[in-house]
């Protein structure tokens, strides 16, 4: 028989506890394998956010620290700064990353701290049942904005990878989407770029993913695989931001 898939053995035996069609697991699984890959599941320490991936240093077979909420890049640069043989990342949603820990993101960037940022994008507040977030898009409903955000109540989008393409200490942004299989093997060959800049050359990374949240779009999984590859694709365009490897 033919083996067709093996789960990374960084990635421990446990059901998800994810929605069908979530973007978590996919994302996850990719860490892992990227870990594996680079066999350093032994150094690495993953820093967890508040939000739907709130347990997954359950899912993670690596060392890991819950953090507070948006608080996950000061937690990394300390871990990072205390122990800089080991590979630091966080994991981190868009509530946690572009609201409550927008200082944090910034600042972590600007210091050039020597993490990498996995910054899962779904457009809105999963775990706590749908509330929009800074990167909902403009008439994307919600919870908080039953008629659609408006941006001229409810203000525009952030943008991360563009407000951190003005951030000097990073050396590596790129945003993936976790739509299509050629765009989710573009996505791991961006997190293994992400470590391996940090593991050679001690570099800021932030990966952005634009994943689905099928559950508080109200959308079958199929549906809003197909809201990524074209509302969000459109809003957010996929690419590489800053590429300052090796300079
Ligand atoms: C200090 C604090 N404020 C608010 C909350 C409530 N809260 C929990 S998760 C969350 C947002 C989660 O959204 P996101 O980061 O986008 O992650 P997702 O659940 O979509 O993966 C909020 C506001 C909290 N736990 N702690």
């Amino acid at each position: 028989m033919n083996t067709i898939y093996e789960k990374p053995r960084s990635l421990s035996d446990v059901n998800f506890h994810y929605c069908p069609g979530c973007g978590h697991g996919v994302v996850h699984r990719l860490i892992c394998e990227v870990i594996d890959e680079l066999n350093i599941n032994d150094k690495t320490i993953a820093v967890v956010p508040v939000g739907c991936a709130v347990m997954s240093y359950d899912y993670f077979e690596c060392d890991a620290v819950e953090s507070a909420h948006g608080r996950a890049p000061a937690v990394a640069t300390g871990i990072k700064r205390c122990m800089p043989d080991k590979v630091v990342f966080s994991y981190q949603g868009d509530g946690d990353l572009a609201a409550i820990g927008t200082a944090e993101t910034i600042h972590a960037a600007a210091r050039g701290e020597a993490i990498t940022v996995i910054f899962v994008n779904n457009t809105i507040y999963g775990m706590t049942g749908g509330q929009m977030a800074p990167t909902s898009l403009p008439g994307q409903v919600t919870q908080t904005t039953p008629c659609g955000r408006d941006p001229y109540t409810q203000g525009y989008p952030l943008k991360m990878c563009e407000i951190l393409s003005q951030v000097q200490g990073v050396s590596y942004i790129e945003r993936c989407a976790i739509d299509t299989v050629p765009h989710i093997n573009a996505a791991k060959k961006a997190i293994k770029k992400a470590f391996l800049n940090q593991i050679e050359n001690g570099g800021y990374s932030f990966i952005e993913l634009l994943c689905s949240c099928p559950t508080n779009w109200k959308m079958t999984p199929k549906q809003a695989k197909e809201r990524i590859g074209s509302e969000m694709c459109e809003y957010y365009p996929l690419g590489v931001f800053v590429d300052k490897i090796g300079e």
